[in-house]
């Protein structure tokens, strides 16, 4: 038995990513079909040892097909998603348009699955920094309740999609060659440099992915008041995202009870050598699928306080890994239709 399966934005950086995990874990295959704008129609990508053919989205592309696998942007996701829930697919959307819907479940396999038994056609996969944070924080939360989180994050280019990552190479060499560093992706150089995050600012003085990563977390945690703050900045790293998190508990919780809490817990690797000063480093998390955990230590500021810093794939388990998990997740859970009988 096998699934007939659709990336929207299969030519963009986390659709490069899709590909290679459906491959890599041998999801249950009866199609791939492989959809991008028109810019991209004809193009071929390998898969299998075969060559695919991108298709542009358009009325048709979601016929017969059971899962999409979207990540194109919010807008494309907006205009496209009940298209395909209409066409009878269950959509798992990259893009931040029904995260925060009532209806549509927000999920982390390996924080709260259940949520995605209760679907209506979409399940919304986080953004990345939620991901990676939530990931590390919910063991430690099972244990000993997180009263506030205060976090601050240190984002890859590959946040922003394949042409950024390719701009901020560009840009490096341009200031080596001693010339003007192009920007269109990004508002400002990155390499050499970095800026806090560039999404639009709220009222408040928060940009929207700070507010993201308060707002997410207390969806995926099912803890409507928890206390979140972040400060989310981009830095000049192709793709991993880091972040150091201080976390206030109800009561004192020591360095190793968390450790042995994430050592046991699912989708969390702990590295730490004290002796070596070697801890997490985004280059250790590019092309690995758990999250780095290390530097755990008491926060010598409060006493229900712990500091943590982690590294974790962007492009990885913050997007395409987290979404091939919640399609293997329905698979499994059979909370998707299977596919029309195979002959
Ligand atoms: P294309 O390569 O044809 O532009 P990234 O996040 O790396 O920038 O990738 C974005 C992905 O979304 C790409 O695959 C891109 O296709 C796709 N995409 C962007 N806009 C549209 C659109 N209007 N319709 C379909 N796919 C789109
Ligand atoms: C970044 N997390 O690193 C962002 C990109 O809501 O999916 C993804 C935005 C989102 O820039």
């Amino acid at each position: 038995e096998g699934y007939r399966v659709a990336i929207l934005g299969a030519t963009g950086a986390v659709g490069t990513e899709l590909m290679a995990l459906l491959e890599e874990r041998q999801f249950p295959l009866t199609e791939l079909r492989l959809l991008a704008s028109p810019r991209s129609a004809g193009k071929t990508l390998p898969f299998k040892g075969q060559s695919l053919t991108v298709q542009p989205l358009g009325d048709r592309a979601f016929d017969d097909i059971d899962i999409v696998l979207a990540s194109a942007g919010a807008s494309v996701s907006r205009e496209w998603a009940a298209k395909a829930t209409a066409a009878g697919a269950v959509v798992i959307d990259n893009s931040s348009a029904f995260r925060m819907d009532p209806k549509t479940p927000l999920v982390v396999p390996e924080v709260n699955p259940q949520a995605a038994a209760h679907h209506q056609g979409v399940i919304a996969n986080p953004n990345c920094t939620t991901i990676l944070m939530a990931v590390a924080l919910w063991p430690l939360h099972q244990i000993q309740p997180i009263q506030r989180i205060v976090v601050a994050t240190y984002q890859s280019a590959s946040g922003a999609g394949a042409q950024a990552m390719e701009e901020m190479k560009q840009q490096a060499q341009a200031i080596l060659d001693g010339t003007e560093p192009k920007t269109e992706a990004f508002p400002y150089p990155l390499a050499f440099n970095l800026f806090p995050h560039n999404s639009p600012l709220n009222d408040n003085g928060y940009c929207q992915e700070e507010m993201k990563m308060v707002n997410e977390t207390r969806k995926i945690f099912g803890e409507a008041d928890l206390r979140v703050t972040a400060t989310c900045i981009r830095v000049p790293v192709l793709r991993a995202h880091s972040e150091a998190v201080n976390l206030e508990f109800a009561a004192p919780f020591s360095p190793d009870q968390a450790r042995a809490a994430l050592v046991a817990a699912p989708g969390v690797k702990l590295l730490e050598d004290w002796e070596a000063n070697y801890f997490p480093m985004p280059q250790d998390a590019s092309g690995q699928d758990d999250v780095l955990v290390g530097r755990i230590r008491s926060d010598l500021s409060h006493p229900n306080g712990l500091e943590l810093w982690l590294c974790g794939d962007q492009i990885r388990k913050g997007a395409a890994l987290n979404a091939v998990q919640i399609a293997e997740l329905l698979v499994q859970k059979q909370w998707v239709k299977p596919m029309a009988t195979l002959a």
